[in-house]
């Protein structure tokens, strides 16, 4: 059996990557390391702890110590890298932990697979963000061949960690393979980011705190969909490749978290109109990207990977994920979610 170590799998996309490595393939064993920061919790992964080609170990990936003895202990066959800083405010207070992280981790874990690794014939993924090509005006998308122009701390480190992912395929020829994706949406997503956070707020009766005029776009994409083009392209992705993902499907942040207080108001029993009276404008974040839109062409045609959920399907299960997995969002939001909650949106 190959071992396949998932990095960040305790994490959102992360858990929905191992669930899907895990139960589609019996021929790999999946080795989760987490840190198990904030961010990474695993109750994500209840159903699948026991099953018996799934191990997790609780590990830093920059400490390059544990991290050499982990490969070095196992054989290890391919790296699938998600663990990181992913969340743009935090970035923007406190940058360093995603250099550390997000830079500093990636190397570390490149220098194990190129000591320890099977380096001739597995692969090393790093999994990236459309983040690193910058912002786009009304026009256009992000291809493979848009230059890199990373605005906020948390893209720049994530654009300097893919440059270090392709500079070891130049350089040592490690075998690599890189992909770029839009903004995810689904279960098992930290409420920090837009869609839980707003679905928590409106279900507690708390403003819905809207950046600037709400007229930023972002493309979202159903995680599952996301965790499929994973498994297509480290199964048959070629060898020193950037695959853009994106899921076609641009929202200005204002129309979606009124589709999203329409739906909630249905779904609560409440009158229509009464949650979107809860949407606050807030100060906006510090060098907001206007707008991410991906051109997923190529992993179309050479691997024939497309979206598979309608937005609307899709948002609905999300959204109906939250509130039927009341214990989950409460446990996540309790202790230091406060703190964070207060020092983010307290005088904004
Ligand atoms: P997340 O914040 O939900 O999870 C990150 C995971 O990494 C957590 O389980 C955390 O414990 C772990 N981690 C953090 N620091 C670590 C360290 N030093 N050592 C070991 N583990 C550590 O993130 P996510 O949204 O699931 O994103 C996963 C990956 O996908 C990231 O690399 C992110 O840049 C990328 N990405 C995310 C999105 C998105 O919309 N969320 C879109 C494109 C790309
Ligand atoms: O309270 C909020 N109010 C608000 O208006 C929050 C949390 C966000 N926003 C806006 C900012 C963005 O325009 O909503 C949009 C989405 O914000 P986030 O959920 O923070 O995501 P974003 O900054 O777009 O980045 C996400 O997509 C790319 C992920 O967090 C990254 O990890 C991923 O790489």
């Amino acid at each position: 059996m190959k071992n396949i170590v998932i990095t960040g799998g305790a994490g959102f996309i992360g858990s929905h990557v191992v669930r899907r490595f895990v139960t589609l393939h019996p021929e790999f064993h999946i080795i989760n390391v987490d840190a198990l920061t904030y961010a990474g919790n695993l109750e994500n992964l209840k159903d699948i702890e026991t099953a018996s080609n799934y191990e997790f170990v609780k590990l830093d990936i920059t400490d390059a110590e544990a991290v050499n003895k982990l490969f070095s202990d196992k054989k290890i066959h391919g790296v699938i890298h998600l663990a990181a800083e992913s969340h743009v405010d935090r970035s923007i207070t406190n940058p360093i932990d995603f250099v550390m992280t997000n830079v500093v981790g990636t190397v570390i874990l490149m220098n194990a697979f190129k000591t320890y690794g099977d380096a001739e014939n597995g692969r090393f993924y790093h999994v990236s963000t459309d983040e690193v090509y910058g912002t786009l005006g009304d026009d256009g998308k992000f291809t493979e061949s848009t230059p890199y122009d990373p605005n906020s701390p948390y893209s720049a480190s994530k654009a300097s960690s893919d440059h270090f992912v392709r500079a070891y395929h130049e350089t040592y020829k490690l075998p690599i393979v890189i992909s770029n994706c839009s903004n995810n949406y689904g279960s098992h997503q930290f409420p920090e980011k837009l869609i839980p956070l707003m679905i928590h707020n409106i279900k507690h009766n708390k403003p819905l705190p809207v950046y600037g005029k709400g007229e930023n776009i972002r493309d979202w994409l159903w995680v599952e969909d996301h965790a499929r083009a994973i498994e297509m392209i480290y199964l048959n992705g070629k060898n020193g490749e950037t695959y853009n993902i994106g899921g076609n499907n641009e929202w200005r942040n204002i129309d979606l978290v009124k589709k999203l207080c329409e739906i909630m108001d249905r779904k609560l029993g409440r009158e229509a109109g009464t949650s979107a009276q809860l949407i606050t404008y807030v100060t906006d974040r510090k060098g907001h990207d206007f707008r991410y839109a991906i051109d997923a062409s190529k992993l179309e045609n050479e691997l024939g990977w497309s979206p598979t959920v309608a937005f609307d399907q899709g948002f609905d299960k999300t959204i109906d994920w939250y509130l039927e997995n009341e214990v989950w969002l409460e446990r996540v939001t309790s202790g230091a979610y406060s703190d964070y909650y207060q020092s983010m949106y307290s005088n904004r």
